[in-house]
């Protein structure tokens, strides 16, 4: 395939860029947190969003690559923030499970922090599913030693898929994202409201934080205010941006 050949030149050309969506801490409504997202600038496609091409890398391999990328951008990013106004954000990357098979992944993020002396704490793991479930025992190793580093971890997309309870025993997760599905009619859909409710309480029992993404209204951030979720991501805060844009937004808004 022909996207998968550019794919080889893409990270030797530097056209991968990181854009990122803030987070909305619902209790200091204050941003300080924003979701990593990649872009592939192609010189001859324009903007490609990650759904077209991150599997395509995962099948490749060359994941592997990509992911060493978006540490690396990101705590470059957490760098130049860190004496400006900008000094408590964090940043949050998203893991798939291939990303995970690479041994010298925690290796790499613990170098990556190093090199541009950025805090552990100010770095998030999102993780998605199968790295609980596919090669759970060296998963969990893998994870628990990115924790004792200082680093969060957050289960993206909870709720759908098979969303173990067994998760939040087993791995030691910081924050627990509630899938968009559940956000979307919320403030219609009764079920949606109890599930969403009976989350974030189980969740804060288990002393761990609760984000919803997808939030695009008003009712809709005001609702989980009343459920006291912790944190909201979504359009009505922001699209992904670019960090300049982030810095103006968060500048003329603070
Ligand atoms: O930004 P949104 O537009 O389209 O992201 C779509 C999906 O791509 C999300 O599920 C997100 O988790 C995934 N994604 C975005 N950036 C990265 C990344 O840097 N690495 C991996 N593995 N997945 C990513
Ligand atoms: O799977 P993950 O949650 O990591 O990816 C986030 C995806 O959700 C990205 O594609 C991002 O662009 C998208 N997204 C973020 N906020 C909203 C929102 O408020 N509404 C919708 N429809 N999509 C969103
Ligand atoms: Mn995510
Ligand atoms: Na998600």
């Amino acid at each position: 395939l022909e996207l998968d050949k550019d794919l080889a030149t893409a990270l030797e050309q530097d056209q991968f860029v990181l854009h990122l969506q803030p987070q909305l801490d619902l209790n200091t409504m204050e941003v300080n947190s924003a979701e990593a997202l990649i872009r592939w600038q192609h010189p001859q496609r324009g903007l490609i969003p990650p759904f077209e091409f991150i599997p395509l890398a995962e099948e490749s391999g060359r994941i592997t690559d990509i992911g060493r990328w978006v540490v690396m951008a990101a705590c470059r990013q957490l760098a130049a923030w860190r004496d400006g106004p900008l000094s408590r954000m964090k940043i949050a990357i998203n893991l798939s499970g291939r990303e995970l098979d690479n041994e010298d992944l925690v290796d790499h993020i613990q170098r990556a922090l190093t090199l541009f002396q950025v805090d552990a704490s100010r770095l998030e793991v999102e993780l998605t599913e199968e790295i609980f479930i596919q090669n759970i025992e060296r998963n969990r190793n893998q994870l628990k030693r990115l924790h004792d580093l200082g680093v969060l971890l957050a289960i993206d997309d909870f709720g759908v898929g098979y969303s173990s309870l067994a998760y939040l025993r087993d791995f030691p997760v910081d924050l627990l994202k509630i899938d968009r599905s559940f956000i979307t009619n919320i403030t219609e859909c009764p079920d949606d409201a109890i599930i969403t409710r009976a989350v974030t309480n189980l969740a804060h029992n288990l002393g761990v934080k609760v984000v919803a993404e997808g939030v695009e209204t008003e009712e809709q951030l005001e609702f989980l205010k009343n459920l006291n979720c912790d944190v909201v991501q979504g359009y009505l805060i922001s699209r992904p941006v670019e960090a300049t844009q982030l810095e103006i937004l968060l500048r003329d808004n603070p």
